[in-house]
């Protein structure tokens, strides 16, 4: 009986309104963890974790790749959705229902019935990786919300409002854990501080973070 809920323990399903647009829900995922974590190893195969390079000439701390019809990449020419994987010149891998069914759910009960992304950039931390503060404004249709799933080591995320000088406030977010962002929170600034030395039952010395997107 305990086994149904392996990985999640004793996490009930929640919802607690972090900031206005913004919704974190904890514990949905349970029952279908264990098909959501089998898809992410088949993607991860066929279009592996790399860092990218921003336009600036740096390399990011945290690796990604994608599935679905586009994907978010970054190169010395700038940000992008493309329908192709730059490393393997083949298109991503298609976005598996574990992934697609969850996030629209999830959308739904932040208030935002019918989403249905195209793109999911999977962004994947080791202890030290850290995300600067930015806003998510590559997408077309900016009334769509982004969905964010975390998987793996806890992270300390930041959330700025509409000013990158707004001091940020410091949420925690652990495996299991989805926020829907949309309304006013779509353009928040946003972050991740430098993930934390640790060991997750499941996924090991990382944190894997799932962000679905509509892209067009
Ligand atoms: C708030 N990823 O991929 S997820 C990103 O944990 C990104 O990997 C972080 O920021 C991560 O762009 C944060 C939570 C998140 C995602 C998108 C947002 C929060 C957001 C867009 C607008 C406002
Ligand atoms: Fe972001």
């Amino acid at each position: 009986m305990t086994d149904l809920f392996a990985g999640l323990a004793d996490i009930r399903p929640s919802r607690e309104v972090m900031a206005d647009g913004a919704v974190l829900l904890r514990g949905i995922f349970a029952a279908t963890e264990a098909d959501l974590i089998a898809d992410l190893r088949a993607i991860v195969k066929q279009a592996p974790f790399r860092h990218m390079v921003t336009p600036s000439g740096h390399t990011m701390s945290v690796a990604m790749t994608n599935c679905g019809s586009k994907g978010w990449v970054t190169d010395i020419g700038g940000y992008r959705y493309d329908a192709i994987d730059p490393v393997s010149g083949q298109p991503w891998p298609a976005m598996p229902p574990s992934f697609g069914d969850l996030a629209q759910r999830a959308a739904e009960q932040g208030g935002f019935k019918g989403f249905a992304p195209q793109a999911c950039l999977i962004n994947r931390y080791v202890p030290g990786a850290k995300m600067s503060l930015h806003q998510d404004k590559d997408e077309l249709d900016l009334g769509a919300p982004i969905v964010s799933v975390s998987l793996g080591l806890p992270a300390t995320f930041l959330f700025g409002r509409l000013s990158r000088s707004d001091k940020p406030q410091k949420f925690r977010l652990e495996h299991g854990d989805i926020a829907v962002w949309g309304g006013p929170a779509r353009l928040a600034f946003h972050g991740v501080a430098p993930l934390a030395e640790g060991e997750h039952p499941i996924m090991g010395r990382q944190r894997i973070n799932l962000t679905f997107r509509k892209v067009m």
